[in-house]
């Protein structure tokens, strides 16, 4: 304990909350009944929802009121202010072109590649930071990690053509570390695990000129086009991105998941609990918030240490209750079952349950105003990432060669914390749901017997149309939770298979989706397949990196059809989406040959060039497009069409 990281505090500790409360106007109850209606789709979000309104503690759905109404200049992408002769808008007759000489259609098209490449970076730098875990646990400067599947280990040592004969594990991880980190810069000109794609995709990818080439290579090249004077023309821009988001699907995340998994184990089917009633009133309670699993898998080990279960005792606590959220949560989730406090609209609320100690976070999709949140109750954020240090919280500097001691100061930490918290302040008046999770592409091949026959042969018979990916967000232009449930209702009900990831699995785990009971929501020929499988009609496939599995079981059927995936019945969605990882992921799963439906509207209106190429000229270029519909029933027709239309062209 005496040699333990301490950590800094950035910046001084919040103390905002009765600022912010003078400053947010009070509501009366009718108000606050019809905003915790309008606000979410989640029974069990709306008494924390309700209470944060009676409070005057500030929600995202706070923030977006205020920001009302939005410029319509950059609403539509019609903005650029990328250079300093700017900021420009479009506003025709007379502005219509940037002071650079960007027209409306390279403005929104540049606007777009920025963001696509904002999400493949994100993704990616994430992958790095994982294979870095192996490349130094294979070197030995990792000692708290080790390879966890061997056997995946070496199937991938296979893939990337490393001789893994009379090789000890050490080398074999040291070799695979370093060959991903290879496909990171320009030196490969390819990415290994893009070759899992069947031919016929991949030869699309050559004739389109998108074949991903390096993870950072398309990604700087991205921001080279973007900066003015390179980038002239929208479709060769929006081209780039394409090239920009496969390098993220099939390689930054791809590479993301694999290795998460060679390192914590592949996930497999488990059973877990989900929603804000995880908190549990006596015990010291630390959600794990972010996307990566490095960190948060030392927490679950130190979690059970015994010295810091018996320091747990003795501050008063029955025990030590760690909680997931977002895409960390999804990680932890998927492998360990540690049960789920909510997806990205259920941060917040999480502290307003009063009784959590810690919310530890690492990056990506954490509000930078949680500790004003935390302020208004004794938690403590604690942020981990060099990358992300937040303004009030506690910092601890994660470093893979430091990690559990860094793990076990962070727990000891929140234990200290708990006789802090005000027991009058305590509300956790729901009760979690429980989910069925850890459908890896291992998982769902297992369960079917070992191949994708089954699969397939129930897709030819019709007993399952098809099957939609349904992944992102949530956004408050969107009722939370709202879009993701209705479409995964209606496209089971329609037997559709729904395979999800990110904070639209943990929508459908909270609605109860998640369930093999909730087969019979299905229809009769996918409920009859998941009641003979004891499985769920919504599989949870695991965070937002781990598209890079649906893109896998893509690849799988395809291979085992032999068709390019741009052939089979399937489809992508992403009804709330918000993020910059989004953009990239929907990109990615296009130029794979997904067709994919968004439910809000990306900032492209402008340029009716760049909604025409989305939505109908890159059918000519990867056979796939995007398509908009905020209404999730509307968007579950335009599924249904696609996969029936697909079925129609593959003569089954
Ligand atoms: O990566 S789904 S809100 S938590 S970006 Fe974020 Fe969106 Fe959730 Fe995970 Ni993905």
């Amino acid at each position: 304990m005496k040699n333990e990281p301490k950590p800094t505090l950035i910046r001084e500790k919040m103390d905002v909350c009765e600022l912010d409360r003078a400053r947010l106007a009070l509501m009366n109850p009718q108000l606050i009944e019809q905003k915790k209606e309008e606000r979410t789709f989640e029974e069990t979000a709306k008494p924390f929802i309700e209470l944060t309104m009676k409070e005057g503690i500030e929600t995202v759905w706070d923030r977006f009121e205020m920001q009302q109404p939005p410029c319509r200049y950059c609403e539509s992408g019609l903005s650029c202010s990328r250079c300093a002769m700017g900021p420009c808008r479009i506003i025709p007759p007379t502005r219509i072109r940037g002071v650079c000489g960007a027209d409306a259609d390279l403005i929104v098209a540049r606007n777009l590649l920025d963001m696509i490449a904002t999400g493949a970076a994100a993704h990616s730098d994430h992958g790095r930071e994982i294979v870095m875990t192996l490349y130094a646990v294979g070197n030995g400067r990792a000692p708290d990690y080790m390879v966890t599947d061997k056997e995946k280990l070496n199937r991938l040592a296979a893939e990337y053509g490393i001789d893994t004969k009379k090789k000890n594990e050490k080398t074999v991880a040291a070799e695979l570390g370093q060959a991903m980190l290879w496909e990171y810069g320009t030196l490969n000109d390819s990415l290994r695990l893009a070759n899992r794609a069947p031919p016929a995709t991949r030869e699309i990818w050559k004739n389109a000129g998108i074949s991903p080439r390096g993870v950072d290579r398309e990604i700087v090249e991205a921001m080279h086009r973007v900066q003015m004077g390179v980038a002239a023309d929208y479709a060769n821009t929006l081209i780039h991105g394409l090239r920009t988001s496969l390098s993220d699907g099939w390689g930054g995340s791809m590479i993301a998941t694999e290795i998460s998994d060679v390192l914590f184990g592949t996930p497999k089917p488990n059973e877990s609990l989900v929603n804000l009633g995880v908190v549990k009133k006596d015990f010291v309670n630390i959600s794990l918030h972010g996307h990566n699993p490095l960190l948060s898998e030392m927490i679950v080990r130190a979690s059970s240490d015994p010295d810091l279960k018996a320091l747990a005792a003795k501050v008063g606590a029955k025990g030590i209750n760690l909680v997931g959220l977002c895409c960390t949560g999804n990680e932890l989730l998927m492998r360990k079952g540690i049960p789920n406090a909510g997806n990205h609209f259920n941060q917040e609320l999480v502290i307003a349950t009063g009784a959590l100690e810690a919310m530890v976070v690492d990056y990506q999709c954490i509000f930078p105003s949680l500790p004003r949140t935390a302020s208004c109750y004794h938690t403590h954020i604690i942020s981990t990432s060099p990358k992300s240090k937040i303004p009030g919280s506690y910092y601890f500097e994660f470093e893979p060669e430091n990690a559990y001691p860094i793990a076990k100061a962070i727990v000891r930490m929140a234990i200290e914390n708990y006789p802090n918290r005000n027991p009058s302040r305590i509300f956790i008046p729901v009760k979690p749901v429980k989910v069925m999770t850890g459908f890896s592409v291992e998982a769902i091949k297992g369960a079917l017997g070992g191949s994708f026959k089954p699969l397939i042969d129930l897709i030819a018979a019709g007993t399952i149309r098809g099957a939609v990916g349904i992944v992102g967000c949530n956004n408050p232009k969107v009722k939370h939770d709202f879009g993701h449930v209705t479409l995964s209702k209606e496209l089971i009900k329609r037997d559709i298979l729904c395979v999800e990831t990110g904070c639209a699995a943990i929508a459908s785990g909270k609605a109860g989706l998640l369930q093999p009971s909730a087969a019979s929501l299905a229809g009769p020929g996918l409920r009859s397949t998941c009641k003979s499988l004891g499985i769920p009609p919504v599989l949870h496939m695991g965070s937002c990196v781990d598209n890079a599995r649906i893109l896998h079981l893509a690849a799988e059927l395809g291979n085992t059809l032999n068709v390019g995936i741009h052939r089979l019945p399937i489809a992508g969605a992403a009804p709330e989406w918000y993020s910059q990882k989004a953009v990239s992921i929907g990109a990615y799963f296009v130029a794979s040959g997904v067709y994919t439906v968004l439910g809000v509207m990306p900032k492209i209106t402008g340029s009716p060039a760049v909604v025409s190429l989305l939505t109908e000229g890159l059918k000519g270029v990867v056979n796939a497009s995007f398509a908009v519909e905020p209404d999730p029933l509307k968007a579950a027709d335009l599924i249904t069409d696609h996969i029936e239309r697909k079925r129609t062209e593959l003569g089954i």
